[in-house]
Formats: C-alpha cells, sequence, structure tokens
C-alpha cells in the first residue's frame, strides 16, 4: 500500500517522461507511456521492495519451470491501493488509463494449470505477508500464439519481449551465476579429503532478471526472479580457471554462444507431457543451479551455521522440472562445505519439499542415465549414490524387496525416474486436491505412501481472487461489497455472507444484470474479431483451458452435434439458445488434439451458417486463449464446463474461477470439482459420468466396448459417423483421426461412455436456466461458497504443514 497525490503523481510522470524519452506527454505512443507508468511504479515501490529483502527468520523459494504471470499493471495499482488517484491524475494529462493497461505485453511464460498456479501463488505469498520468493527462466519466447487458418490451429512466435525489457524487471549484473554442464568430473584427494573436482566443463552465464510481486493492501515486496542464459561476460567475477575453452575459433565462439543463449529462448509448448529432450534437461539444470547456488550465497551472508540451513530456507519444487534441487543442494554441501553426506542429507530432506501435478503417465520425468551422465557429470553421480543407498534401504526393511525396488528405485531400466527421486529426497509430497491426493496415496504412489505416511499431504489449489475476481469482475466485486462490506477482499470465508441474499430477488436481479452486462462486453469481443453475432440472452456455455483428450472437448462438441441434429429434426423445438464458446490451445505435437481443433471449428461453421438453426445455437472458438482473454471469458460465463474423464485432472483451477464469478459448473467428479460439490451440494451444480471407481475398476478390469455402445445408441452412432461421412463440410482425415480414437482405440477416455448421462445433465440444465431466480440462486449459492478456493488459503496451508513447521514463525503463520 502506497499513498499518492493526483498532483505529485503527475509531476513524478512528466518528470519520468523527460528523463525516459527527452519529449513532452503529448508526442508518447501508448507503448512510451505505459513504460513511464511502470517507472513511476517502480520508484514507488523500490524501497519497500528493498526492505522486504531484509531477511525473515525463514525464507520460501518457489522452483517452477513456468509462470504465467499475465499483465501485472492492472493488479499492481490494486494491490497498491493506488488506482483511483493515478487513473485520475492520467485522465488530466489526457491519458486513459485502460488504454495502457490492454498495451501491456502478457507474458506467456507457462502452459496451462501448472504455470498459473506458480502465479497465484506468489501473489498470494506476498498478500499474505509471507517472505516467498519465486525462481524461473526468463524466456525470451513465451508459449506460442495460436491462429486458426481453415479451422486448423497454426503456430506463430510469441516475441513477448519485443521492447527488449520487461516493463516491470530490473537486471541485476552484479548478482549473476555461473552454471556448468558437461566435463570431467574426478574425486581428488584436497587437503586429506575426498573432493570432486569438475574440469572442462561448459562455463553458462545465469543473469538474475527481477520482478517485484506486490503483496494487496501491505507492504510486502517479493521477488521473482527469471535466469537469463548468457555467454560468460569478459568481467565475470567467478574462477573459471577449469573451464573448458568453447572460443578457440572463430566458429566454435559463435558455436559457444549459441550454446549459451539457446537455453533460455523457449518455453517448451507442453502441457503435461514429458519432452525428454536434452534441451530441456539443459533449462532444468539451469535454473535450479542458478537459484540453489543463489541461495547458498544469501545464506552465507548470514554466518548462520550451515547445519541450520533448513531453519532458515525452504525450497519448494513444482512438479519434477525443478527436481535436481535436490542433487545441487547435495553438490554445494559435499563439494562446497565439506560435509558427510549424512549431514548433507539431512540438510536436503529438511529443506525440500514437493508437489505432484499430475497422475498421468506419459507426464511423468525419465530422464536417461547417459543423458544425464553427460551433460551433468558430479549431478549424476549424486543422484547414483542416492539411489545406491534407497535400494539399501529397501533391502533391509522389507522380506521380499525386489518388488518394492522395481517400482521405487530413482534409477530403474537406464532411465532416472524424477518423481521417485523427489518423494525420496523430500519431507513432504503434496497432491492438488483431495481426489488426486488419495489416487497418489492409494494407486499411483502407493509403495511410497505404505513406506512413509507422514510424507503425504493433500493442499487443494486455489487461485488469486484479486485476479480473478476483484480485478476482473468489478461489477460483481463491488456489488459483494455493497452487500456484505469489503472485508470478504482480504478474507474470502466472508463470502459465505452473501447466502442470507439467497431468497432476496432484487439481489438476484442485480446479480443477473451484472452476468449480462459481461456477457454484453464479450459479445461485442466476439462480434469484433470473427464478426460472429451471438445473443447475450442465449446461455453461455464455456470450456477454456488446454487441448487434451482427457479433457473432453471432444465430448462436447459431439454433444453440440446432438442437440443440432434435434434441431434439424424437429425445426420448431423450443430449446433455451445457447453459445457455446471453446478457447485452447493444443501443443503443436500433440496431433489428436489438433484434429479435435480442426472438428470444433468445421462444426461451428456448420452451424453458424445454417439458417434452419434460427440462432438457437451458436458455437465460437476463440483464438489464442491466454491469461487476458480468460479475465474478460470467465466473468461472463453461465456455464463452466469442467468434463475430464474422472481421475485425470488433477484439480482444475479455472473450475474456480468460474465458480467465484457465479458460473454452474457441469462436470464430472474429478479433480477440485469433488470439493466444489461438497461446499455448493448437488443440487448447486450439474453432475454427471462414471466415478473414479468405475473408471479405475475399467483401467484394470476391462469390460469397456466403444464398438458395443456405438451399435446399440443410434444417435450416438449419427454423431460418431458425422466425423467421417461428409455431413460436416470441410473435416477431412482429422474426422477420420477422431473416429479412430473413438472407435479403432476404444475410446481411451470414455467420451461415448459418458454421453448419455452428459447430454441429461446438460438437459436439466437448460431446463433450469429459464427460471431465473432458481438459477441466479445457484449463482449465488456458488458465489459463497468459493472462499475456500482464494490461493491465500492454500498458502496459508503450505506455510502451516510444510514450510513453517516446527519453526517459530508456524505459530504466525497460523494466525494469518
Ligand atoms: C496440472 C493439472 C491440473 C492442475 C494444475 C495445477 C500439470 C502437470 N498438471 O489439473 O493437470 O490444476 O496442474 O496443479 O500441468
Amino acid at each position: 500500500m502506497i499513498t499518492i497525490s493526483k498532483s505529485k503523481f503527475k509531476q513524478y510522470f512528466e518528470s519520468k517522461m523527460y528523463s525516459l524519452y527527452a519529449q513532452p506527454i503529448s508526442d508518447a505512443t501508448n507503448e512510451q507511456l505505459l513504460n513511464v507508468l511502470a517507472g513511476v511504479l517502480k520508484d514507488l515501490i523500490a524501497k519497500k521492495w528493498v526492505d522486504t529483502k531484509i531477511d525473515e527468520e525463514k525464507e520460501v523459494y518457489y522452483f517452477s519451470i513456468e509462470f504465467l504471470l499475465g499483465r501485472q499493471l492492472k493488479s499492481n495499482l490494486l494491490n497498491l491501493g493506488v488506482e483511483q488517484n493515478i487513473r485520475e491524475g492520467l485522465e488530466e494529462l489526457g491519458i486513459n488509463l485502460d488504454d495502457l493497461i490492454q498495451a501491456e505485453a502478457d507474458p506467456a511464460l507457462g502452459n496451462g494449470g501448472l504455470g498459473r498456479l506458480a502465479a497465484c501463488f506468489l501473489d498470494s505469498m506476498a498478500s499474505v505477508g509471507m517472505s516467498g520468493h519465486g525462481y524461473g527462466i526468463r524466456y525470451k519466447y513465451g508459449l506460442f500464439k495460436q491462429k486458426f487458418v481453415n479451422g486448423y490451429q497454426v503456430e506463430v512466435p510469441d516475441n513477448w519481449l519485443d521492447q527488449e525489457n520487461y516493463l516491470w524487471e530490473v537486471v541485476r549484473p552484479n548478482k549473476a551465476i555461473l552454471v556448468k554442464f558437461e566435463g570431467d568430473v574426478h574425486l581428488e584427494n584436497v587437503d586429506g579429503k575426498l573432493k570432486a573436482v569438475h574440469k572442462n566443463y561448459i562455463p553458462v552465464m545465469a543473469m538474475p532478471y527481477d520482478i517485484p510481486i506486490i503483496g494487496y493492501e501491505n507492504s510486502c515486496i517479493n521477488t521473482l526472479r527469471l535466469w537469463k542464459s548468457e555467454i560468460p561476460r569478459r568481467d565475470f567475477g567467478q574462477n573459471t580457471a577449469d573451464a573448458r575453452n568453447c572460443s578457440a575459433s572463430y566458429e566454435e565462439a559463435l558455436n559457444y554462444k549459441y550454446y549459451t543463449e539457446e537455453i533460455s529462448q523457449v518455453l517448451y509448448p507442453n502441457d503435461s507431457n514429458y519432452a525428454g529432450r536434452l534441451l530441456r534437461l539443459k533449462q532444468e539444470y539451469f535454473f535450479v543451479s542458478a537459484g540453489i547456488q543463489d541461495i547458498y550465497r544469501k545464506f552465507k551472508k548470514h554466518k548462520v551455521d550451515i547445519k541450520d540451513f533448513s531453519k532458515k530456507v525452504a525450497i519448494h519444487i513444482n512438479d519434477t522440472h525443478p527436481a535436481l534441487c535436490i542433487p545441487e543442494l547435495m553438490r554445494i554441501l559435499l563439494d562446497v562445505e565439506g560435509l558427510s553426506w549424512d549431514e548433507a542429507w539431512d540438510i536436503t530432506i529438511n529443506s525440500i519439499s514437493y508437489t505432484n501435478h499430475t497422475i498421468m503417465a506419459e507426464a511423468m520425468e525419465r530422464w536417461p542415465v547417459d543423458m544425464l551422465r553427460t551433460l551433468l557429470p558430479r549431478i549424476y553421480m549424486i543422484i547414483e549414490e542416492i539411489n545406491k543407498r534407497y535400494i539399501n534401504y529397501l533391502n533391509h526393511k522389507y522380506a521380499n524387496p525386489a518388488k518394492k525396488i522395481e517400482k521405487m528405485s530413482i534409477i530403474n531400466n537406464g532411465n532416472i525416474n524424477m518423481a521417485n527421486l523427489c518423494i525420496v529426497a523430500s519431507h513432504s509430497v503434496n497432491g492438488v486436491a483431495k481426489l488426486h491426493t488419495k489416487l497418489l496415496k492409494e494407486e499411483v504412489l502407493n509403495d511410497f505412501y505404505i513406506d512413509e505416511p507422514e510424507k503425504f499431504n493433500n493442499k487443494t489449489n486455489g487461485i488469486a481472487h484479486r485476479r480473478w475476481l476483484i480485478s476482473s469482475n468489478p461489477e460483481l466485486s463491488d456489488l459483494i461489497t455493497d452487500l456484505i462490506g469489503p472485508s470478504w477482499k482480504t478474507d474470502t470465508f466472508k463470502l459465505k455472507e452473501l447466502e442470507k441474499f439467497k431468497y432476496d430477488n432484487s439481489v438476484l436481479d442485480r446479480l443477473d444484470t451484472i452476468k449480462y452486462d459481461n456477457k454484453v462486453l464479450l459479445s461485442n469481443f466476439i462480434k469484433n474479431e470473427y464478426n460472429i453475432d451471438v445473443d447475450p440472452n442465449s446461455i453461455f456455455d464455456v470450456q477454456v483451458k488446454r487441448l487434451h483428450a482427457y479433457k473432453r472437448q471432444l465430448l462436447n462438441v459431439l454433444h453440440i452435434m446432438k442437440l443440432y441434429h434435434r434441431i434439424l429434426d424437429y425445426p420448431d423445438i423450443d430449446i433455451q439458445p445457447r453459445t457455446f464458446i471453446f478457447g485452447a490451445k493444443a501443443a503443436p505435437g500433440y496431433y489428436l488434439a489438433k484434429c479435435i481443433i480442426k472438428v470444433i471449428n468445421s462444426v461451428a461453421d456448420l452451424i453458424n451458417n445454417d439458417p434452419r438453426v434460427k440462432g438457437k445455437l451458436k458455437v465460437v472458438f476463440i483464438e489464442n486463449y491466454g491469461v487476458s482473454l480468460a479475465e474478460m471469458i470467465i466473468p461472463a460465463a453461465n456455464v463452466s464446463e469442467q468434463i475430464s474423464t474422472t481421475t485425470k485432472e488433477a484439480s482444475g483451477t479455472s473450475n474456480m474461477k468460474f465458480m467465484m464469478n457465479g458460473a454452474i459448473t457441469m462436470a464430472t467428479l474429478d479433480g477440485a470439482n469433488v470439493e466444489i460439490c461438497e461446499l455448493v451440494g448437488k443440487e448447486n451444480m450439474f453432475l454427471f459420468g462414471l466415478t473414479a471407481e468405475e473408471v479405475l475398476n475399467y483401467n484394470k478390469n476391462g469390460g469397456y466396448s466403444s464398438i458395443d455402445l456405438y451399435h446399440s445408441d443410434l444417435g450416438l452412432k449419427q454423431v460418431v459417423d458425422d466425423l467421417v461421412n461428409g455431413f460436416i463440410p470441410n473435416l477431412g482425415i482429422e474426422g477420420r483421426a477422431v473416429y479412430d480414437s473413438l472407435m479403432t482405440y476404444n475410446d481411451e477416455y470414455f467420451v461415448l461412455r459418458d454421453m448419455h448421462t452428459y447430454e441429461r445433465a446438460q438437459k436439466k440444465l437448460s431446463e433450469l436456466y429459464q427460471k431465473k431466480h432458481e438459477w441466479n440462486r445457484m449463482s449465488l449459492v456458488n458465489i459463497a461458497n468459493s472462499g475456500l478456493f482464494s490461493s491465500d488459503r492454500t498458502i496459508k496451508e503450505y506455510g502451516r504443514d510444510i514450510w513453517f513447521k516446527g519453526c517459530e514463525r508456524y505459530e504466525q503463520i497460523n494466525k494469518l
């Protein structure tokens, strides 16, 4: 929280314009105005930022290969509590703040839920006043921009740094760090002790770029430190005597430059999928090594005994991508500090905690031993030793250890299993929603759970309600404050008080008007971008998330086809008009996902241009879904489609955002939909589909035949056949590929199996929408019960149960 008067602000703004651009305000472009505004804000927070860095009793470091930040200006203004004065000050200078908000680049340094969760966590750590910082990579190119050409996804590079520097970052060359790749490692006798000596390595410089993370109306400003890879500068003050000479010839120098810069060049566009590529491994070690060395350097300044490291430092591994934190910390403790293995191991375990984000086998990281050993020889030695000792432990503990070793060892069949490494070497393993954690304990990680049950815990995900409600849905936020006062903004459990207005029709009507206004805004956007007319009175039924077979956008579109056939068969049928809205990027190499995009676009073309539909159905696929679009789409949704195959979606987080904005959830009992259901009750959402037990049972024992189902249900057969019989124009081999996934490959994700109950639930929904007050009552109940999903709650639980457990600050965090 800072205070600044309008006149002071204008003064600062003008002088910043002169110092940065030597020109009057009237000559400036929006980009320049934005730079100037960010410059003024950075000046205003500078002192507080430095002060926050004065160390707390214990600090949290959150390592994540993705941070999907979204635009920062609006959220920074909100958190600093200065939006009003700055808006008015700018207005007096003839500048519209909203234009500047829109002009900001949206840094897409993440794929989906995992990266966005990391960004919400940063916001919450600062907002609850926790000293918690992020470490990641400053990718030159973020997630690709998506365009549709003839209904196909085309990927365009996301050159978000076209201005060289990011608005909010501060580069700190004096904090650069050397990261070593390849080379040879020998154990040498140095001063009577066996030490690892790394020679002939390739040095890469990690340059830190810091972004301030501003807490909500408090004085806490944390840091997200993103590393950029560079060729070491000549004045780089590290001892590089053992480094390989990579620049002997001109050509070698060029190759070397490429080798170093390539590392932070581009974000892997994969979601919930294991890339398995050397460059990815380089990225992982690059930011982990830089981060751990950075923490160690800071720690040494305090002159605290190294044995108390874990009392000062909590290191969190967001999924397995930063798993090399473990051997890297061991390396420093062994090779730099000279500790014994047992001492180093104790410190490492006590410092490190790990979150698992998926149970899907294709997302599990397994690095080939040869690849890792060549790229990171010392790190490999350490992993090998961890594995050796762990197998030893299993051998002693179990009467029949062979089976255990097969499943639990870290190195197996020439691969290093990164999840196993994380579990063995951390003091806490958590899942991200109740069902997910249960599946980890009882299925996927059952052997580990039996071995060390106390390590396992659940932390149901959350979202930054400041961005996803206060900022992106100001009308709703004002209504809530009108009704129950402002305290919900810092304590979202207070939203519960809204329930007392359940039967107040005037409140329900206001809710309805707000939703309508948001729908108008989205309709205007759709009209401008795609020249499609959508009726804001129709149900806005939304599915926005990455495109993945398990998320079942296919189920949604097949159901749309069913509705379409019904309208064709019964032209006078009275059905509630609906606008189906999709937003989804497919990983560039994920063929089936790209085919599904083509199917949805072709169906949209067919339906939107058929006069017989008479506007009862519209299908809109919004291109390039990302954080900024989500901020507009979610507040305008009536229906939130959360229809993954049960057991497959670890949590989901858009489900929480929709709920908080008053959408009703159409859901399988998967991920955090389970918690939503516990909160609002079955009667305030629409449930369908196989249960987790049924899915597990099919997976284990078989017994499902999509072909049998197809032959026994004519309506189902019709829409499946549409994929290949020419009924949908402009659909060629993509329709066939999707058809095959259902028929030839026995419908792995039970799309056809769940169609019947889905359809029934959709019909019920459609009928209910016509009863305005009942619908809005459900909407209100959803908002009122969404308080649990603030990521402030999630972060406090991490603090209480994982990061600050057993230390003095624990008590404090408990009270937050
Ligand atoms: C994703 C899950 C989501 C979950 C987010 C955040 C990965 C590996 N996992 O269900 O699929 O909401 O993580 O926890 O990206």
